[in-house]
């Protein structure tokens, strides 16, 4: 009875008395505990990585004591639950962004300077969780953070890759790619839930089967592997709430094994036991080619359908009748990587819950939303039929009769237009018959989004204009966004200590737009003063990496110029490089008198190309190349330095970002979906050099033209300027392409195909048709940083200006524009 129950419940709190308490001598007894009996150092001898596993089990305990709360808070208030699908999370570090949401950072440090250890030399301890690429899937991870401060029933689910983005290693100026076994020292963040598991079917037949009279397709599968979960929690700031990022790890399943044993191969069996645990072990590092891979599709569909298990137990415990699902569910599909989704749910409703195919389907569209990040058809992802065939013959046959229905539906609406037709069904005819997953992502969901202003119009008027034509209601426009937490508070104290004594609050902690306040003392000289100085400690931290990753020295007076972001030939890190080179050439051609007058630069450029993408690593190869003439050359000295950091993820952004003078992110108009790197360079008062793409087109809008550096072609220009080529390609890029090619930087062969994609008549992505414009750009900068006033008071106004690319607002506006759901907030202080 509830009675005995709350009884024992109040017995074991008292027996475990009450919550773990966070004052200093507390946290010093819970981390010597942890020294002791979980890491199972004596506590009279433990290293600073085994204080860090102590700190970090710590850490791990109050969190799972707010998760619980959490979880039996959304339990008893039952609301309606977001579901947030993504393939890949770019988690970074835990244990600073945990005390911080926590709000107990600062007792955390003082404890362990009782122990003798400094906070920061400890969380330098951790390794990154590198589980996603890039962009799509560091914005999963800011997006966590925002729905767990907004108090939101979420939960993410996603894979627990073995190992995450490979490691770049730089040897001779080239870069290796070597494996992130990330787990090998275990992960004090996430709990193994071994009761959380779920089997998940592949291969095998449809049969049709007679059940009451009615006819039923039953699977019956080849292959059957166990997803098990692992949650890791997600604690809100400023609130007692903490969600769950849950992630599945393929485990063998016995029902499987068992056939293996009976025929006596037991040698064998085992080893195809281990295979199960392939499906999870590695994350795919082309962030956008798409290759059609058997491993691939599993790991889609063992993530999907492990996920719609889940949730649909959930829903079934409190719950017995479907008609109610979409009133508590919401699903998230963040781009088409889980939208087999879709076919799954469908399955389960039809074929498992007896549901007829109206009403499941019905009940599908109500539940679904989706956001794409792709801005070219090329970009989308294609399933072979062949292959969804012999890995899912059910869901095969569920998205053809997806299409069939569609298809008939359209023809009643728009006709017999056939080429429209053709290019609307969601299986493409063609050499090889396919699956178009954006196409069955689209039909099913009530809402598609693009993450900026300029990414859903080109939604609208090109990739997906059929579709915009037919429900154009559909259609709508989230602008990406990023949180201040991880990207001003953990990674820049020292800015946020600033901010919060001028606008007397850490209240824009939680409410960002509260940042426009500092626009009153822009110009304030006291102000400038303190900010100047913020910049210039976290410079000196910055100069301290890079004299210890590259051995290169640079000078603090210099401005600090960055790209860091994944290696594409439409982020033109090469227009970058040739930009540089550009300068270089100018210095050495200058009188030497002269010469005082430049305004000396530390270029820093940073960034992981896909394993098979070629161009891409001889733009890394360009750099380092470059650099070494640079930076060995004494008629240069500080005027020009260029450094390349190698390994670039969420940790080295976190140390790069808020060291930044100005920052590039200077893609080729119309290619870049939005951009969110340059958000978190926006808030720690860095300067933009950019072109009019992405979402750097509404922070414009915010902060004003006037206070950053535009350049270069816009997207309606693109077209045009691709027809004409390169006759238009001007003397002096002309002239620094020579130089590479003549062999000036060395590897002249080497860099010969690298060279043609700019002079060698198609200039596809424009490089020279924008290389003046980008140089006055520059000019412009430099101009700028002349003045330190002037530069302070534009730098002021960029941080006071990110309030709108906060992913608060972005997470705010999807719960009540898509997802329709309400805050459900432990009732507590925090
Ligand atoms: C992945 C697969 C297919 C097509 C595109 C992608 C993709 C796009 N992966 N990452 N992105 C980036 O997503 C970010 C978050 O929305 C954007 O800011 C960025 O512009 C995209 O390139």
């Amino acid at each position: 009875s509830l009675g005995s129950d709350s009884a024992k419940a109040e017995r074991m709190f008292r027996l475990m008395d009450g919550f773990l308490k966070n004052d200093s001598i507390s946290l010093q007894q819970d981390i010597l505990r942890h020294v002791e009996y979980t890491v199972a150092r004596s506590r009279f001898n433990f290293d600073d990585f085994e204080a860090y596993q102590a700190l970090a089990h710590s850490v791990r305990d109050r969190l799972i004591e707010r998760s619980h709360d959490t979880q039996l808070y959304f339990k008893r208030k039952d609301p309606k639950r977001v579901y947030f699908l993504s393939f890949e999370y770019l988690m970074g570090r835990s244990l600073s962004n945990s005390v911080i949401n926590l709000g107990i950072r600062d007792q955390y440090a003082d404890a362990l300077s009782q122990l003798g250890f400094e906070f920061e030399v400890l969380a330098e301890q951790e390794g990154d969780a590198a589980l996603g690429n890039g962009g799509l899937a560091r914005l999963s991870a800011c997006q966590m953070d925002s729905m767990a401060t907004l108090d939101y029933p979420a939960w993410g689910y996603g894979l627990r890759y073995e190992y995450g983005l490979f490691r770049q290693v730089i040897l001779d100026g080239f870069q290796h790619e070597q494996p992130d076994f990330w787990l090998n020292f275990g992960n004090p963040w996430e709990t193994e839930r071994v009761h959380v598991t779920y089997p998940v079917k592949f291969y095998g037949v449809v049969e049709e089967e007679n059940l009451n009279g009615e006819k039923c397709n039953v699977w019956i599968p080849g292959e059957v592997v166990e997803a098990v979960a692992y949650d890791n929690p997600i604690p809100g700031y400023g609130t007692r709430n903490t969600i769950t990022l849950r992630l599945w790890a393929g485990k063998p399943s016995d029902q499987h094994d068992m056939e293996a044993y009976n025929t006596g191969d037991y040698i064998n069996a085992v080893v195809c036991r281990q295979k199960a645990e392939n499906i999870s072990s590695v994350l795919y590092p082309d962030d956008r080619s798409f290759q059609g891979k058997e491993l691939r599709l599993k790991q889609q569909y063992f993530f999907v359908s492990a996920s719609i298990q889940d949730i649909i137990r959930r829903f079934k415990e409190a719950h017995s009748n479907f008609d109610e699902f979409p009133e508590k569910v919401a699903l998230q599909l963040n781009d088409t990587h889980p939208s087999l989704a879709i076919a799954e749910v469908m399955r389960v409703l039809v074929d498992k819950e007896h549901l007829g195919w109206n009403k499941a389907w019905d009940i599908a569209c109500k539940i679904f939303s989706f956001t794409i990040h792709a801005v070219i058809a090329e970009g989308l992802e294609k399933i072979p039929v062949d292959l969804l065939g012999s890995l899912l013959p059910r869901h095969l046959q569920i998205i053809y009769e997806i299409n069939f229905k569609f298809v008939e539906e359209l023809k009643k609406r728009i006709g017999l237009d056939y080429n429209r037709l053709s290019r609307m069904s969601i299986i493409e005819e063609g050499a090889v018959k396919s699956i178009r997953m954006a196409n069955l992502a689209i039909v099913c969901s009530h809402t598609v989004n693009g993450v900026s202003e300029v990414h859903s119009e080109l939604l609208k008027a090109k990739l997906f204009k059929d579709f915009y034509e037919l429900w154009p209601q559909k259609f709508q426009c989230k602008t990406n966004g990023v949180t201040q937490r991880r990207w001003i508070v953990v990674s820049n104290p020292s800015l946020c200590a600033l901010i919060s004594k001028w606008l007397g609050t850490e209240a824009w902690i939680r409410d960002v737009d509260l940042l426009t306040g500092l626009r009153a003392y822009a110009a304030d000289p006291d102000l400038q003063q303190e900010w100047m100085m913020v910049k210039k400690v976290n410079k000196m931290r910055l100069a301290e990496y890079i004299e210890a990753m590259s051995g290169v020295k640079v000078s603090l007076d210099a401005m600090f110029d960055v790209q860091t972001k994944r290696i594409h030939e439409y982020k033109r890190q090469l227009l970058n490089i040739l930009g540089i080179i550009h300068r270089y050439d100018c210095i050495k051609n200058m009188e030497k008198s002269q010469r005082s007058k430049v305004v000396p630069r530390v270029c820093i450029i940073g960034g992981k190309a896909a394993p098979g993408y070629e161009i891409a690593k001889k733009i890394i190869k360009l750099c380092h190349a470059v650099a070494e003439k640079i930076n060995n050359d004494t008629d240069v000295g500080d005027l020009l330095k260029l450094v390349f950091i190698p390994d670039y993820n969420v940790s080295v952004a976190e140390l790069v970002i808020p060291g930044a003078d100005l920052s590039q992110h200077i893609s080729t108009a119309g290619h870049e979906a939005s951009g969110t790197g340059s958000m978190k360079f926006l808030m720690n008062g860095c300067l933009l050099l950019a072109t009019e793409d992405g979402s750097t087109v509404e922070i414009v809008e915010e902060i004003g033209a006037d206070n950053l550096f535009l350049f270069g072609a816009k997207i309606h220009e693109v077209p045009n300027l691709r027809e004409e080529g390169s006759p238009k390609m001007p003397l002096q890029c002309a002239r620094v392409i020579r130089m590479v090619r003549d062999g000036y930087f060395g590897f002249k062969d080497y860099f010969e195909s690298l060279c043609d994609t700019v002079d060698g008549g198609k200039d596809f992505y424009l490089v020279g048709s924008d290389f003046e414009s980008y140089l006055e750009a520059q000019a412009a900068a430099d101009k700028a940083f002349a003045d330190p006033s002037k530069w302070t008071q534009m730098s002021i106004l960029s941080t006071a200006g990110s309030g709108r690319f906060s992913s608060d607002r972005t997470i705010r506006d999807y719960a009540e524009k898509t997802w329709g759901i309400e805050p459900c907030r432990f009732p507590s202080d925090g």
